[in-house]
């Protein structure tokens, strides 16, 4: 597989060496960092998990009050996917990882994948 880019812009030389005068001249450094790709977790529908299994999900691990965590809860269950939150590569796993570990632990199917936000 290729090897990323470095998480850079390119940045204009910090002094003009044609300056006439001979003078350093500084100028500001342009942006040396893109913000990170953020990764939505998406939960998916089946036909066993409970409903007030879901909701307590999205509340402890989405950080969701329970009208928010019920309205995703039935998005999901109406559409098949929804969006429980956005997160940086790495906190969007560990949130796969915590809600499978407590689906398997409670013996509930549910299922929730992590994927790159289009922009
Ligand atoms: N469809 C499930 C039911 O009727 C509820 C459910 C909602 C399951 C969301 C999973 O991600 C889910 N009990």
């Amino acid at each position: 597989m290729a090897s990323k880019p470095p998480n850079l812009i390119p940045q204009n030389p910090i002094t003009k060496p044609e300056d006439p005068g001979g003078a350093v001249v500084l100028e500001r450094r342009t942006q040396r960092t893109r913000p990170p790709k953020m990764h939505q977790v998406v939960m998916l529908n089946d036909d066993y998990t409970p409903m007030e299994f879901v909701v307590i999900v999205i509340q402890e691990f989405f950080s969701k009050d329970l009208e928010t965590a019920t309205q995703i809860m039935l998005k999901i269950h109406l559409d098949g996917r929804g969006v429980c939150g956005v997160y940086t590569k790495d906190v969007a796993a560990t949130k796969v990882n915590q809600v499978l570990d407590a689906a398997n632990k409670a013996g509930h199917p549910l299922q929730c994948v992590s994927e790159p936000v289009d922009s």
